[in-house]
C-alpha cells in the first residue's frame, strides 16, 4: 500500500508504520538512513521553509538556529500520560488515562495530521551501537527539526534497523506530530505495556524527542522493572586522580540543579593531576554486572543543555562543546550571525539582534510589568553531539559500560541537608533518594522556599507507580552482590544572611574526593563520622585549602540541627503518604530510625 516502506525488511516494523502512515496520510514518506547527505538534504529544506536560520559559518560552522511556536517551549508534565491498562499501575506521581480513551482521542488529531507533509521514520540506537543493554526505537515525525535533532541526540539511521534484525519485536514505537501546536490539542502519552509512545501538537525538546524522557526513562524504567534493570535520571562521570586511577560515579539531582554543569566539571588549579570524564549528562541505564558491580551506560548520544547560565565559569567545557554542529533553539540570534543568551560570556548585544520569538531586540528592554525582558527563552536550548565534548571519556561508548562505585542525590536546600552525607547502606540510601528534595527558586513558578520533592530526581519521569519503583530499588539492591555506596550532596546551603556557603562549580571535585574515597577504601574510618542522619564527612577530611570558605563555614556546611531534621521527617509525610498502603515498610521503617536517633 505504501510503496516507500517496502524496503523495510523487518515485517512488525514495516506493519507498525503501514498502520501509522493510514492513519495520519502523509503525501511523502521519508526513512531516515543516518547519512550526511541526508542531513544536508533535510538542513537545506528546513533553511528554505523558515524552520531553521543558518548561522555564522566561521564562528558557529555547522549550526543552525530553531524558533518554537511561543506557546511551546518547554515540557508539559499536565498534559503528559500513562496509559496502563490499571490505573494503579501510573500511581499517584502519574496523569493516567486508559489506552482505548488516549488512543480514541489522541486518534482524532492524528486522522490525516499529515496530508500534504512528509512523514519521516526515524530508527534509532539509545546505548552504544552493539551493547547488550542498549535498546531500538523508530519515531515517525513530520518535523524535521525532530530529525535532525535525533540524529545528533541518538545513533540514528540504517543501523538501528540493522541492530534490531529482520525479526525482532522489541522495539520502541514512537508518533509525533506537531500537529497545530495547540495546547488544548496536545499530548504526551505513554503506553508502557505496549512499548508505544504517542506525541501530539507540540514540537518542543522532551515533548517531542521521544527517545529521551519518554523512552529512554518513563518506557525504560518500566522495562527496566520487567527486565531486572534500571534506568535512572542521572549523570555518569569518571573521576580520574592524579594516580591514574578512574572511578565512575552516577548522580540525580532535580531538572536544572546543574547535572550537565557536574558532569563537565574542570578540577579547580589546586586539585592537579584530578581529571573528569563525562560518560553522560542525563540518562543512566545501568545493569549487574557478571562481577557483582552495578554498571552503567549512557543511553544518549548527544547532550539537550538549557543554555542560559552556560558560559565560560559554569561550564567551559559545554561551552566548546557547542562551537559547531549545534542547534540552537529559542536564543538571541546577533546581527553577526552568531547567538547569545543572558549570563553568556559576551556582553549583550545593543543593535540589530533579534530575541528568542524573532523579535527587534536591546538589553534595555523591558517587559510590560517593568521586569527586564529577556532576549533568550529561559528553557533555550543547544542540541549538541557528546563527542564534541573536551571531557567526553574515552569509553563512554564501551558496549558494556562503566562500572558504578557510588550514587549520588542532591537537592538544592538552604537549610537541612549538609554539604554531603552518605547512607548507611543500601535501603538507607533508598529512602535518602525517596525524600530528596529541593527548593524553588527565585527562577521557578511557584512560592519560594517552597520544598518540593522529586524522589531520586524521577517524579516527571518513573513509568509506573513510584510506591513501586521505590520497592524495585530495594529488591534490586538485594540482587547486587557489590553495589554502590549511596551519598546526598546539597551545593546550596546559605549562611543566616542567605550567602551560599559553599564555592560550587569546579570546586565540587573536592566533595567527589570525598565521595570516591569512601567508596573505594571502606575500610577507612577516620574520615566520617556516625550522625542520626548517616555518615558526615569530619571537618578535617573535606579539603578547603585554598578556598575562601573557613573551617567554621565548614562546620556549618557539615551541621545537622536536630530541630531542623524533625520538621523534615514530619515534611516528608506530606508526599510519602499519597502512596498509602502500597508504600514499601522498608521506608517507613528508615523514617522511624531517624525519627529515633533524633
Ligand atoms: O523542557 C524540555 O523539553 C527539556 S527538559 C530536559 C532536557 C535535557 C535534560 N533534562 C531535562 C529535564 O527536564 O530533566
Ligand atoms: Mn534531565
Amino acid at each position: 500500500m505504501f510503496d516507500e516502506l517496502s524496503s523495510i525488511e523487518n515485517p512488525h516494523v514495516r506493519s507498525w508504520l503501514e498502520e501509522v502512515a493510514t492513519l495520519t496520510k502523509p503525501s511523502n514518506i521519508h526513512i531516515c538512513d543516518g547519512s550526511e547527505e541526508e542531513k544536508a538534504a533535510l538542513t537545506a529544506q528546513a533553511l528554505d521553509a523558515g524552520e531553521l536560520e543558518e548561522l555564522n559559518k566561521e564562528e558557529l560552522p555547522g549550526c543552525v538556529l530553531h524558533r518554537t511556536a511561543q506557546n511551546d517551549v518547554a515540557r508539559v508534565e499536565h498534559l503528559t500520560f500513562i496509559c496502563t491498562n490499571e490505573e494503579k499501575a501510573a500511581g499517584p506521581n502519574n496523569n493516567w488515562m486508559a489506552p482505548n480513551e488516549a488512543k480514541e482521542k489522541a486518534s482524532k488529531i492524528f486522522d490525516g495530521v499529515m496530508e500534504g507533509r512528509t512523514m519521516y521514520v526515524v530508527p534509532y540506537v539509545m546505548g552504544p551501537i552493539g551493547s547488550p543493554y542498549s535498546k531500538v526505537g523508530v519515531e515517525v515525525t513530520d518535523s524535521i527539526y525532530v530529525v535532525l535533532n535525533m540524529r545528533i541526540m541518538t545513533r540514528m539511521g540504517s543501523r538501528a534497523l540493522d541492530q534490531l534484525g529482520p525479526d525482532s519485536e522489541d522495539f520502541n514505537r514512537g508518533l509525533h506530530s506537531t500537529a497545530d501546536r495547540n495546547p488544548d490539542r496536545r499530548y504526551i502519552m505513554h503506553f508502557p505495556e505496549e512499548n508505544t509512545i504517542w506525541s501530539v501538537g507540540s514540537g518542543y525538546g522532551g515533548n517531542v524527542l521521544l527517545s529521551k524522557k519518554c523512552f529512554a526513562l518513563r518506557i525504560a524504567s518500566w522495562l527496566g522493572r520487567k527486565e531486572g534493570w534500571m534506568a535512572e535520571h542521572m549523570l555518569i562521570l569518571g573521576i580520574e586522580d592524579p594516580e591514574g586511577r578512574t572511578t565512575y560515579v552516577a548522580a540525580a539531582f532535580p531538572s536544572a540543579c546543574g547535572k550537565t554543569n557536574l558532569a563537565m566539571l574542570i578540577p579547580p588549579e589546586s586539585m592537579k593531576g584530578y581529571k573528569i570524564w563525562t560518560v553522560g549528562d542525563d540518562i543512566a541505564w545501568m545493569h549487574i554486572g557478571d562481577d557483582g558491580r552495578l554498571w552503567a551506560i549512557n543511553p544518549e548520544n548527544g547532550f539537550f543543555g538549557v543554555v542560559p547560565g552556560t558560559n565560560m565559569k559554569t561550564n567551559p567545557n559545554a561551552m566548546i562543546t557547542v562551537q559547531k554542529n549545534t542547534i540552537y533553539t529559542n536564543v538571541v540570534l546577533k546581527s553577526d550571525g552568531t547567538v547569545w543568551w543572558e549570563s553568556h560570556d559576551d556582553p549583550a548585544p545593543t543593535e540589530g539582534a533579534l530575541d528568542w520569538k524573532g523579535n527587534p531586540w536591546t538589553p534595555d528592554m523591558k517587559e510590560e510589568d517593568g521586569s527586564p525582558k529577556k532576549g533568550a527563552q529561559p528553557n533555550s536550548r543547544f542540541t549538541a553531539p557528546a563527542s564534541q565534548c573536551p571531557s567526553i571519556a574515552p569509553n563512554w561508548e564501551d558496549p558494556k559500560g562503566v562500572p558504578i562505585s557510588a550514587i549520588i542525590f542532591g537537592g538544592r536546600r538552604a537549610r537541612v541537608a549538609p554539604l554531603v552525607y552518605e547512607a548507611r547502606d543500601w535501603q538507607h540510601g533508598v529512602y535518602i533518594g525517596a525524600t530528596m528534595a529541593s527548593e524553588r527558586t527565585a527562577a521557578q513558578y511557584g512560592k519560594q522556599g517552597e520544598v518540593r520533592r522529586d524522589p531520586m530526581a524521577m517524579l516527571p519521569f518513573c513509568g509506573y507507580n513510584m510506591a513501586d519503583y521505590f520497592q524495585y530499588w530495594l529488591d534490586i539492591g538485594k540482587r547486587i552482590p557489590n553495589p554502590p555506596k549511596i551519598f546526598h550532596v546539597n551545593w546550596f546551603r546559605t549562611d543566616e544572611e542567605g550567602k551560599f556557603l559553599w564555592p560550587g562549580f569546579g570546586e565540587n571535585l573536592r566533595v567527589l574526593e570525598w565521595i570516591v574515597d569512601r567508596a573505594t577504601t571502606p575500610e577507612k574510618t577516620e574520615n566520617a563520622q556516625e550522625t542520626p542522619i548517616g555518615l558526615v564527612p569530619t571537618t578535617s577530611s573535606i579539603n578547603i585549602e585554598g578556598l575562601e570558605t573557613t573551617q567554621e563555614q565548614l562546620e556549618d556546611l557539615l551541621k545537622i540541627d536536630p530541630k531542623e531534621w524533625k520538621a523534615e521527617v514530619e515534611s516528608q509525610n506530606e508526599f510519602l503518604d499519597k502512596f498509602g498502603e502500597d508504600l514499601p515498610k522498608e521506608i517507613r521503617e528508615e523514617q522511624g530510625k531517624l525519627k529515633d536517633a533524633l
